[in-house]
């Protein structure tokens, strides 16, 4: 279902015979809504969120492409979260079953503009499906059509800001003895503890090659989110706390205690200046799948 959303940009609504719900705007082919079966939102959305291009809207799950953050020639975590994508009428046939699902399909190819600043044809074709438990799964197949068969690296993030109750009672778990580079402290490698991972200060880390399941236990909503991830090696977290939430434009002071990003992401080998993971050889489709679950 096609509706109007916020500033009259047009988004997809996805329902699920059980209650659950998806929203997404061709903007940045952005999901900015996902509810339970009880009707609860389970991803934060700031109240400040700025529905106007080129501004990504802040909250949902931005999609950064081709670059994630800001090392590379591109703006902060690449353009495809401000690009308007189009429904795809002709999909390649998929490698999982939707049947049963409620699911779209989108595609975002370079403009002549977008060409300039990224030399690249490619074609990225995503596909939101919202399963029967309420699940919420994102594909990406990413199809390098340079003419020349000239192969291009990317990296890549799902930029999921998850709706917690209080950041400082939430533990993420599957991220512990693993290395990171600290955001915070100019991307130096570092190797975290045995412990969960906790937040009561600002956080930004990439964690490298992480498992493929991840989970956020909000503790004082009894709810927790597993994260699910397939050729996304890494996995960012991140909070701004109250510093940085106050020099955001569009996001509230007190807003970061009710959000936490854990980002499924492809990101680089090594060290800070390693080379990008995502390598799209000629006409190879690259898929890298995220999927999130709810319970409690
Ligand atoms: O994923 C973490 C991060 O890269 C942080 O460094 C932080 O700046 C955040 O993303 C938000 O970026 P944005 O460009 O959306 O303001």
């Amino acid at each position: 279902e096609v509706c109007k959303g916020v500033n009259g940009l047009e988004k997809i609504v996805l329902r699920e015979v059980r209650g659950s719900s998806a929203e997404l705007y061709f903007y940045g082919g952005h999901v900015t809504s996902w509810k339970n079966d009880h009707g609860e939102e389970l991803l934060f959305l700031s109240s400040k969120a700025i529905f106007k291009p080129p501004k990504a809207i802040r909250g949902g799950i931005p999609i950064c492409f081709p670059q994630f953050g800001s090392l590379g020639p591109l703006e902060q975590h690449g353009f495809a979260r401000n690009r308007f994508w189009s429904i795809d009428n002709d999909p390649p046939p998929f490698p999982t079953n939707s049947s049963n699902k409620a699911f779209v399909d989108l595609i975002l190819k370079p403009s002549e503009e977008d060409m300039k600043v990224w030399p690249h044809r490619y074609e990225f074709r995503l596909r939101v499906t919202l399963g029967p438990g309420g699940d919420l799964m994102l594909t990406s197949r990413i199809r390098n059509t340079n003419t020349d068969g000239k192969p291009f690296t990317f990296t890549f993030a799902y930029h999921t800001y998850f709706s917690v109750s209080d950041v400082s009672e939430v533990r993420v778990e599957g991220l512990e003895t693993l290395d990171y580079l600290d955001n915070l402290r100019d991307k130096e490698r570092f190797t975290e503890q045995g412990d969960a991972i906790t937040f009561e200060s600002e956080f930004d880390k990439i964690y490298l090659s992480t498992p493929t399941k991840i989970a956020i236990l909000d503790h004082e909503k009894k709810r927790t989110f597993v994260l699910r991830k397939d050729g996304l090696p890494d996995a960012v977290v991140w909070n701004p706390w109250d510093k940085k939430a106050k020099a955001m434009a569009d996001f509230g002071d007190d807003e970061y205690k009710h959000m936490l990003c854990v980002e499924a992401a492809a990101w680089a080998i090594g060290s800070s200046k390693g080379s990008p993971r995502g390598i799209a050889q000629a006409d190879l489709v690259h898929p890298c799948t995220g999927s999130l679950a709810a319970s409690g």
